[in-house]
């Protein structure tokens, strides 16, 4: 049920002491290591002997994915090239990646905590565990494959893509945790559907998603569609790659590895914490990293922090699921949408599922937005009436919503442009 239930349950007294002795340790490390984080603490007139207990985080500078960017590549490691075993770098669908390494002991570190996450999710060293994520410079793949041999689970690497070869591994190797995205969860669901293979010729038990945002109402679908229980996972690769956070089966909430990320939750505006439970800005500080520390980095994730103790036993808070992004506001027309709004509302509607995508045009001095969706198969070659009904109810909910006009349209499956298996989002054709 745990994989390492003295750390995933210690009483939040230890927590807390354990926390401040690494955060001190990796103080020392980055104020010693990496010329960036001096400067920034020279120029604040902070010295890590500052830094006494968890509250004193406050007084520290944040981090930014400019900032990695800026230090592109290797300007943040913190332990010399020779220690450096694995090298990854962001999907990031725009601009300078952001590359990130890891030294033997994070990959070790890393593993755990990938460990963690996937016996939480349910899987055991009796699974056989299909990993489609990208293996690659991506952390998916690899990160999860170490954490599933790590538990001891038979492990497929079946990476990203080719969705009928996947069903036939699936089906012949008799997978019972599938991990992916869940936009292609629900994609293997659908095909699964189209090929005529029942459910019951299947051997999945668990599905453990992450990497994108998606919703309880497609948690719903794919359990329903699979057969399975399907838990969220989280992660970023500044921080480390999936690991950060997970579901246990309870699904209320991820659990975080406190014992290794040090959380905040702020107001992106005002920069500093909300009261538990109120939503804001992800920021995290990690607390073993060796060639690759993050001194509170601004993940621009939002989310909450939960802090109701969890009847699976484990005492680190949990973070809700992340609800949108605190960087990739659209302002059209004067009205401030989120992506991720749209596609949360897409997920409300029947009959519509993600991926989509959202592109903005100026025409003249008007902002245009279309939002294009993927058709199921059917919907796209009959039916043309019920697909123009669906596009309409689909317009006007949002219209409605979000208050501004927004056009549309049906696009074949699978033609949206992928990157890791993510599509990119929007596409903002405007010229400010
Ligand atoms: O996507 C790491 C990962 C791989 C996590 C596999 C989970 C499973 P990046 O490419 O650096 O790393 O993207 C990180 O993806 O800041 C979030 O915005 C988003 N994201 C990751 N997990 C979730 C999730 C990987 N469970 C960025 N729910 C993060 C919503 C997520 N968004």
């Amino acid at each position: 049920m745990y994989w390492e239930p003295d750390k995933e349950c210690l009483d939040r007294e230890e927590l807390e002491q354990l926390q401040i002795e690494r955060l001190q340790s990796t103080l020392n490390r980055v104020y010693a290591h990496v010329p960036f984080y001096r400067k920034k603490f020279d120029a604040m007139g902070i010295s890590p002997e500052d830094i006494e207990s968890v509250s004193d985080l406050s007084r520290l500078p944040f981090t930014t994915k400019e900032d990695v960017r800026g230090n592109y590549p290797y300007e943040l490691f913190a332990v010399p090239l020779r220690e450096v075993v694995r090298i990854h770098a962001s999907s990031g669908t725009t601009g300078t990646s952001t590359v990130v390494g890891y030294t033997r002991n994070d990959i070790k570190t890393w593993s755990n905590l990938a460990a963690r996450v996937l016996t939480a999710g349910g899987v055991t060293k009796d699974d056989v565990v299909q990993i489609s994520f990208g293996y690659g410079l991506y952390t998916g793949g690899f990160g999860l494959h170490y954490g599933a041999e790590r538990v001891g689970a038979s492990v497929i690497p079946a990476s990203s893509g080719n969705t009928a070869r996947q069903i036939k591994i699936m089906r012949d190797f008799k997978t019972t945790a599938l991990l992916c995205t869940p936009s292609y969860a629900m994609l293997v669901a659908n095909t699964i559907r189209e090929m005529g293979i029942p459910v019951s010729a299947l051997s999945l038990k668990y599905g453990l998603f992450g990497a994108e945002p998606w919703s309880e109402r497609m948690r719903q679908e794919i359990q329903d569609a699979l057969g399975i229980v399907a838990t969220d996972n989280y992660g970023l690769s500044e921080v480390l790659g999936p690991g950060v956070s997970g579901e246990c089966l309870e699904r209320k909430g991820l659990h975080i590895s406190e014992d290794h990320f040090l959380v905040e939750v702020i107001d992106p505006e005002t920069l500093r914490p909300v009261p538990a439970g109120q939503k804001g800005e992800l920021v995290i500080t990690t607390l073993t990293k060796e060639a690759f520390p993050m001194i509170r980095y601004r993940t621009r994730d939002l989310t909450r922090l939960l802090v109701e103790p969890c009847p699976c036993g484990r005492t680190g808070r949990r973070m809700s699921r992340v609800v949108g992004r605190t960087d990739d506001m659209l302002i059209i027309r004067g009205v401030n949408v989120f992506p991720s709004q749209i596609e949360s509302l897409l997920f409300e509607i029947e009959g519509t599922e993600p991926p989509c995508q959202i592109v903005v045009d100026r025409k003249g001095a008007m902002d245009e937005v279309t939002v294009l969706l993927e058709a199921a198969e059917a919907a796209f070659f009959d039916q043309e009436r019920r697909q123009a009904g669906m596009v309409d109810t689909i317009r006007k909910r949002l219209v409605h919503e979000l208050g501004i006009t927004v056009d549309v349209k049906l696009v074949k499956k699978d033609t949206l442009e992928r990157f890791e298996g993510k599509p990119k989002r929007v596409i903002d054709n405007r010229k400010l």
